[in-house]
């Protein structure tokens, strides 16, 4: 996941370098935020090697607090915000999808005139009108992990292109399944936008021929709550007999869905896979319920993040497509169309590597 400079960045930076004096930043436009004026800002000058500005203060608001996921992937973003000489604070509900909840987070850190913020979005459109409040108040607000409509945001994080996220983990059921049987997905909030879009990447590759004799059966949601993800599991057991394979591409609910094989009489035997985080599967792939799973580093994902916020707020980017940003150690990102910026390729676990991470 490590980048390192490329020759185009180098060559941009340079030739911007020498500009920068002329280019005017955009950190601090005013624009007023009704969807055109965030085209417009989006579309205005950056300089990328605008210094840095301090003493800035970015909220990071995530899908929910009680998480592993995002207790690392905001330590991710402390560390950066921190480390480039500005204050981090973090505000969320507990737990579940609770999208009023980041309705009022995203009020509050607007009244309270935060620079930036970085969210999680648990609802493409739901979360907008408080996020162009937001923008219309001068806040640089960067989506990661989970996008909105790219409107209501300048730039997103994302950990990997969906289509690569999804046809991981349909390869590794399909390795297990001898590429046969009845699948479902146990999912988390039902309108998370990367939960969607990696399902709808799952459907699309199940078109592929080597899918023929898999047929995805259905799709539940367990809100990221431990304990619905369970009783979804179990639910999913009961009502398909034929049932071969879940994927679940949530670290909650793969974890919650483990835990019920484990326990069960089709441990071994229905096979699972999707999103989770090494420290919570590593007994589950020790005892034999899970062979491998995938993801990506959560802390990178927010550190990446916490360098966007800054770099937007410095007026380094703007959210266009092209620009690029220099994210501490991981080195120079591109924004890709409409703003995203990705971290990099999944890894699969599997118990020959998961002793290697710790998170
Ligand atoms: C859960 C959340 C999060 C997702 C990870 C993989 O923690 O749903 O949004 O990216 O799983």
């Amino acid at each position: 996941m490590h980048r390192t400079p490329t020759r185009r960045a180098s060559a941009l930076v340079a030739a911007v370098s020498s500009l920068s004096l002329l280019t005017t930043a955009c950190g601090d436009t005013g624009d007023s935020a009704d969807g055109d004026s965030v085209t417009s800002a989006k579309n205005g000058e950056a300089s990328p090697n605008a210094p840095t500005r301090k003493g800035l203060t970015v909220g990071f608001v995530p899908k929910q607090l009680d998480t592993p996921y995002f207790a690392v992937a905001d330590q991710g973003g402390e560390r950066a915000v921190k480390g480039l000489g500005s204050s981090f604070k973090e505000v969320g509900t507990e737990q579940g999808a609770d999208t009023d909840g980041q309705v009022s987070h995203i009020n509050d850190l607007t009244q309270e005139k935060v620079d930036a913020i970085a969210i999680s979005a648990l609802d493409p459109s739901a979360l907008c009108d408080a996020l162009k409040e937001a923008m219309d108040a001068g806040i640089k607000v960067v989506t990661y992990d989970s996008d909105t409509k790219p409107e209501c945001r300048y730039a997103f994080v994302s950990p990997a292109s969906a289509e690569d996220i999804a046809v991981r983990q349909l390869e590794l059921l399909g390795e297990q399944l001898d590429y046969k049987g009845d699948i479902a997905v146990l999912s988390a909030a039902q309108t998370a936008t990367n939960q969607n879009s990696w399902i709808s990447s799952i459907k699309e590759e199940l078109e592929d021929p080597r899918y023929k004799d898999m047929r995805l059966v259905d799709v539940v949601y367990g809100d990221d709550e431990a304990q619905k993800s369970y009783d979804k599991a179990e639910e999913l057991l009961q009502e398909h007999a034929n049932l071969k394979g879940i994927i679940s591409p949530t670290t909650n609910g793969i974890k919650a869905a483990a835990k019920y094989l484990s326990q069960s009489e089709y441990k071994g035997e229905v096979k699972l896979t999707g999103l989770g985080a090494p420290n919570d599967m590593r007994p589950y792939v020790e005892d034999g319920t899970v062979e491998a799973f995938v993801l990506w580093d959560p802390a990178r994902l927010g550190e990446l993040a916490g360098h966007a916020a800054v770099a937007l707020a410095s007026g380094q980017i703007t959210g266009r497509e092209g620009q690029m940003f220099l994210a501490g150690d991981m080195g120079w990102f591109e924004l890709g169309t409409d703003g995203v910026i990705t971290l990099g390729d999944p890894t699969v676990f599997d118990a020959e590597n998961i002793d290697d991470y710790d998170f």
